[in-house]
C-alpha cells in the first residue's frame, strides 16, 4: 500500500492569519496559539501576516483576499461566536463553515479553520488555552500539514 501525508514542517512557509476582532480577548489566544505552533515548527515570525477584520462574519472575505493575493502557502482562520451573545449564532456560525469549506475547496493552498463556536464565553475559554487545547494551535497544525501534503505527487 502506498501512503501519503502531510508533515509538520514550517521552514520558509509565509502563512496569513485572518483573525476576528470580536471576542477579541479571546481571539488573541487563538492568534497566539497559532503563532507559537508556526514558530515551534520552523516558520518565521516575518513570514506571518495578521490579518484583522471585525467580526467573523467578514473573516470568508479576508479569508478569500489571502488566497487571490498569491503569495501564501496557508490561510488560518480564526474566530469566536459565542451562541449567547447573537440571535443569529445559528446562521453566522454554519454559513462561515460553509463559506470556508467552499473557499478552501476553491483554493491552490490550504485554509484551516479555528473559528470557536460554543455556547457559553466559559466553553470558548476552554477551547482558547485553558482546559480544551487552542484551536488556533490546531488550526495552524492542520495548515502545517495540509501545506506539506499539498506538495506532494499522488
Ligand atoms: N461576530 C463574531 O465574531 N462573534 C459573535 O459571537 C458575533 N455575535 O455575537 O454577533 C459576531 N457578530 C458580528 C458579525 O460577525 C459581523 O461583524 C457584523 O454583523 C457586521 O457585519
Amino acid at each position: 500500500m502506498k501512503s501519503v501525508a502531510g508533515n509538520l514542517d514550517g521552514k520558509g512557509l509565509k502563512v496569513a492569519l485572518v483573525a476576528s476582532r470580536f471576542n477579541s480577548f479571546i481571539n488573541e489566544k487563538l492568534i497566539a496559539g497559532a503563532k507559537e505552533c508556526l514558530v515551534m515548527h520552523g516558520a518565521s515570525e516575518d513570514d506571518i501576516t495578521l490579518i484583522q477584520v471585525p467580526g467573523a462574519f467578514e473573516i470568508p472575505f479576508a479569508a478569500k483576499k489571502a488566497v487571490d493575493a498569491d503569495k501564501f502557502d496557508a490561510v488560518i482562520c480564526l474566530g469566536t461566536i459565542i451562541r449567547g451573545a447573537t440571535s443569529h449564532y445559528e446562521h453566522l456560525a454554519s454559513a462561515i463553515t460553509k463559506t470556508l469549506m467552499d473557499l478552501s475547496m476553491n483554493s491552490k493552498i490550504p485554509v484551516t479553520y479555528g473559528v470557536v463556536a460554543t455556547e457559553t464565553i466559559e466553553q470558548a475559554i476552554e477551547r482558547a488555552g485553558s482546559k480544551a487545547g487552542n484551536r488556533g494551535y490546531d488550526a495552524a497544525m492542520s495548515a502545517l500539514d495540509m501545506v506539506n501534503l499539498n506538495r506532494q505527487k499522488l
